[in-house]
């Protein structure tokens, strides 16, 4: 910096000041997007500057640099620069980091989110709800699950004690009964014709934990 000091007769006179400006790093939080903590939502993660202010004080280009662990302690990809996403494919505890450097300097930041499992979805159940004694009960559906590492099982619960396991193909079951129902014997010795009933299923999925069995 110059200074210059002049008087009505023309004397100047200038003096040089060093004058070193410092540079202040990026100072930032990590904001978690507001949806269900649970697997297969996709989270967005964003920089944010504390208490209102910018990132950096300076005008300075700012590099960002992500990266996540999951619960098993496995490293997972999060590209992106402001704000990056992941989506948990699984229950447990993940942690997110993230660096921004200004050129000179660098701050990185840690957050913890903690992820819940997302129970299976029974749906498109089709079938005959009303059979003959003696006639084979035919359901057929499919169980999908938002986690991509659960493995699925599944029972049909006819609701006399008879409870049968779903065999899952991709998801997609077919169930193929033959229901008796034990007819009573009257006085005469004969049983009675045979006679429409009806009966309620309960199909029962449930998802066994992938990579985080403590979180089960
Ligand atoms: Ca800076
Ligand atoms: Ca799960
Ligand atoms: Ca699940």
């Amino acid at each position: 910096m110059r200074l210059t000091a002049s008087d009505e007769d023309g004397g100047v006179s200038q003096s040089t000041w060093n004058l070193t400006v410092a540079n202040v790093g990026p100072d930032f939080e990590i904001s978690v997007s507001a949806v269900p903590l649970v697997e297969g939502q996709t989270l967005t993660f964003t920089a944010i500057g504390v208490d209102g202010s910018g990132i950096d004080p300076g005008a300075d280009t700012l590099t960002y640099s992500w990266s996540a662990v999951g619960p098993g302690g496995e490293d997972l990809v999060m590209p992106g620069t402001a704000a990056s996403q992941l989506m948990p494919t699984d229950e447990g505890a993940y942690w997110i980091t993230l660096t921004i450097g200004d050129g000179i300097t660098s701050s990185t930041r840690t957050v913890g989110v903690q992820i819940a499992n997302a129970d299976p979805i029974v749906s498109g159940l089709s079938g005959g709800s009303e059979i003959a004694s003696s006639a084979p009960l035919r359901i057929s559906g499919s169980v999908a699950d938002a986690g991509a590492t659960d493995e699925l099982t599944g029972i049909a619960d006819l609701g006399d004690g008879v409870q049968l396991p779903l065999e899952l193909n991709s998801g997609n079951f077919k169930l193929n009964y033959q229901y008796r129902v034990r007819r009573p014997v009257h006085r005469n010795g004969h049983r009675p014709r045979p006679r429409r009933r009806h009966f309620s299923t309960d199909l029962l999925a449930h998802s066994r934990c992938g990579s985080s069995r403590r979180f089960c």
